[in-house]
C-alpha cells in the first residue's frame, strides 16, 4: 500500500458560493470532481503536512464515500490527525465547536445544508478555518483558482477506515480519531443555558415538538431535549437521519416544515415548536399558532439574551446580514450597542466575532448564532428561546406582542423564484443596476424612494471589500426591498426578493404579513419587472 499520484485536469465550475461548493450529487460523484476540490483546499491553505483537521457531514447520500476519499487524500498529503464524527456524521455547529475546542488547523464539512439529499439531489463541501468559521472570500478565491489549474493529486491507496467504533485508528501514517458527534456539543450547550430551569420547565408540563426533518439534528435534539432535559419521548419528531432526509426538503420554514406547522396550528398544539435543517445550523421557531420570522427571532434573542447564563454579562454588539430585517437594529439602539450589516453568508460574521465586536448574529434565512462557535446554530437558538420562555413564563405569542409594542414591528417576507433561466435572472439584475441612480426621488406605488444602491461591505476588522452583494431600494417611512441572486442553488438561478415594511405602533402591529406588505410587493414587481423578466407569475417559495 502506498501513496498514488493521480493525473487530472481542471473541471469547470468549481467555484464556492455563499456556503462552500454546492452541486448535484452526481456532479460530485463524477471522475476527479471531489478529489480536485479537496486537493485545491489543501493547496489553498498551504498544504496538509503535519496538520490536524475535523471531518464530518450531515449524513446525506455520498457522505460516507466522500469521507473515505478525504481521509485518504489527507493521509497522502501528510496530515497528522483527522478527528471525524462517528459514521462520518457531524452537524455544522458541532464541527465548528470541535475545530475550536481541539485547536485544530480547520475542518472539512460535507453538506448541501437545506437542499434535498439523494443521488438525484444535492451535495456540498466546505472548509472552515482554525477559528471554526467558513473560509473567507480571499481563501475560497484561492481554492477556485487552484481548481482551474490542477494537474494532479495524491491519494493513499488502502482499505476503508472503520467509522463505526469510537477511538483511534489509522489511515496510512495518519491517525484517525472517531468521536461521538453529540457529546462535546451537548456539553457546550450545558455551559451556556440554565439546564435546571429547562428541566423544571418540562417537568412543569411545558410541551414542545422539535422537527429534525430526518436530518442531522435528530441525535443531537434527542440527547439534549429528551435525555438531558427530560422532555417526553416523541418531543423530537422525524429524529432518525436518512441519506435522502425521508425524501423531504430539510429546510425549516413554514413551506417545507408543513408537518410541524400542522401540529402547531392544530387543536392540540404544544406550547412551542422548532425545526432545523439538513446540517443543523438553521432553525425555525413557532409558538402555538404563532410563527416567528427569523429576523424577529434574532431581535427577540438580542433583547432577552441576558436571561441565559451564557449571555448574562450582556452583548458586545450584534450583526445581521444585509437582507435581514432591521428589527434587531432597534434592539441594539435601545441597548446602546453596535449593529453591523454584513453581506449574506456566515463567513462575513467571523471577523466580527473573533474581534469581540459582536456576540449575537443572524440571517433572515433561519440562521442565528453567537460567539460560542463560528457557524449559525439551530439547536442553540432553540435552547436560548427555551431559556427565555422558562424565565419569562409567558407564551411565544405574548413575547412577540410585547416585543412589537416596545420596539415597533418590521413586517417581513422573502419571495424566491427558483430555477429561473440564468440569462433571464442576470438580465433582470443588470437592468435593475442600470436604473439604480434614477430611482431616488421617484414615487412607486404611492411611496417615495429615498435611496437605492448595490450593497458593498468593508470589513471593519481586516479592511477587505466585498462588492455586488445585492440591490437595496429604501423608501421613505422605513420600507425596503432587496434583490439578489442566490449563491447556493444548483439549477439555473434563484432570485430572492426581500420585502420589509416598518410600523411604529401602537396601531397595526398584528396584521398578517402578506397583507401588510401588499404595496411593497407590488412596488418590487414594478421596479424589477419580475413577472415580465422571469416569465413567472408568482414566487415558488414564500417565507
Ligand atoms: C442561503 C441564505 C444565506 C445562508 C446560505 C447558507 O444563501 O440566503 O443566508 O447563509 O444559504 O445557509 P443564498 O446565497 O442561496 O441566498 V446553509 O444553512 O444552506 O449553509
Ligand atoms: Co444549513
Amino acid at each position: 500500500m502506498s501513496v498514488l499520484s493521480i493525473e487530472t485536469t481542471p473541471i469547470e465550475g468549481q467555484k464556492p458560493g455563499t456556503s462552500g461548493l454546492r452541486k448535484t450529487t452526481r456532479t460530485f460523484m463524477g471522475k476527479h470532481y471531489l478529489e480536485n476540490f479537496v486537493a485545491s483546499i489543501f493547496g489553498a491553505i498551504g498544504g496538509a503536512e503535519g496538520k490536524t483537521f475535523v471531518l464530518g457531514g450531515d449524513g446525506r447520500y455520498f457522505n460516507d464515500r466522500a469521507v473515505q476519499v478525504i481521509l485518504r487524500m489527507a493521509a497522502a498529503e501528510g496530515a497528522a490527525r483527522v478527528i471525524v464524527g462517528q459514521g462520518g456524521i457531524l452537524s455544522t455547529p458541532a464541527a465548528s465547536n470541535l475545530i475550536r475546542k481541539r485547536g485544530t488547523d480547520g475542518g472539512i464539512i460535507l453538506s448541501a445544508s437545506h437542499n434535498p439529499g439523494g443521488i438525484d439531489a444535492d451535495f456540498g463541501i466546505k472548509f472552515n478555518g482554525p477559528n471554526g468559521g467558513p473560509a473567507p472570500e480571499s481563501l475560497t478565491a484561492k481554492m477556485h483558482d487552484l481548481t482551474t489549474r490542477i494537474v494532479g493529486y495524491r491519494i493513499w491507496e488502502g482499505a476503508d477506515v472503520d467509522m463505526s467504533s469510537l477511538g483511534e485508528t489509522s489511515c496510512g501514517d495518519m491517525t484517525v480519531e472517531v468521536v461521538d458527534p453529540v457529546a462535546d456539543y451537548a456539553q457546550l450547550m450545558e455551559g451556556l443555558f440554565d439546564f435546571s430551569a429547562l428541566k423544571a420547565l418540562f417537568a412543569g408540563g411545558f410541551t414542545m415538538r422539535f422537527d429534525a426533518m430526518h436530518a442531522v439534528t435528530g441525535p443531537y435534539a434527542t440527547e439534549i431535549l429528551e435525555r438531558r432535559l427530560g422532555a417526553p419521548a416523541g418531543t423530537v419528531m422525524n429524529g432518525s437521519p436518512s441519506p435522502d432526509f425521508g425524501g423531504g426538503h430539510p429546510d425549516p420554514n413554514p413551506t417545507w416544515a408543513k408537518e410541524l406547522m400542522a401540529v402547531m396550528t392544530g387543536p392540540d398544539a404544544p406550547d412551542f415548536g422548532a425545526a432545523s435543517d439538513g446540517d443543523g445550523d438553521r432553525n425555525m421557531i413557532v409558538g402555538r399558532g404563532a410563527y416567528v420570522t427569523p429576523s424577529d427571532s434574532l431581535a427577540v434573542l438580542a433583547a432577552n439574551a441576558t436571561l441565559a447564563p451564557g449571555y448574562a454579562k450582556g452583548l458586545a454588539g450584534v450583526a445581521r446580514s444585509m437582507p435581514t430585517s432591521r428589527a434587531v437594529d432597534r434592539v441594539a439602539e435601545a441597548l446602546g450597542i453596535e449593529a453591523y450589516e454584513t453581506p449574506t453568508g456566515w463567513k462575513f460574521f467571523g471577523n466580527l466575532l473573533d474581534a469581540g465586536k459582536v456576540t449575537l448574529c443572524g440571517e433572515e434565512s433561519a440562521g442565528t448564532g453567537s460567539d460560542h462557535v463560528r457557524e449559525k446554530d439551530g439547536l442553540w437558538a432553540v435552547l436560548l428561546w427555551l431559556n427565555i420562555l422558562a424565565e419569562r413564563k409567558i407564551s411565544v405569542a405574548e413575547i412577540m406582542a410585547d416585543h412589537w409594542k416596545t420596539y415597533g414591528r418590521n413586517y417581513y417576507s422573502r419571495h424566491d423564484y427558483e430555477a429561473v433561466e440564468t440569462g433571464k435572472a442576470n438580465a433582470l439584475m443588470e437592468r435593475l443596476e442600470a436604473k439604480l441612480a434614477d430611482l431616488p426621488g421617484t414615487i412607486v406605488q404611492g411611496t417615495t424612494v429615498e435611496a437605492a444602491d448595490q450593497f458593498a461591505y468593508d470589513d471593519p476588522v481586516d479592511g477587505s471589500r466585498s462588492e455586488g452583494q445585492g440591490v437595496r431600494v429604501i423608501f421613505e417611512g422605513g420600507a425596503r426591498i432587496v434583490f439578489r441572486l442566490s449563491g447556493t442553488g444548483t439549477q439555473g438561478a434563484t432570485l430572492r426578493v426581500y420585502l420589509e415594511d416598518r410600523v411604529e405602533g401602537p396601531e397595526g402591529l398584528d396584521r398578517p404579513a402578506d397583507e401588510a406588505l401588499q404595496t411593497i410587493i407590488a412596488a418590487a414587481d414594478e421596479i424589477a419587472q419580475i413577472r415580465e423578466m422571469t416569465g413567472r407569475n408568482k414566487p415558488d417559495v414564500t417565507t
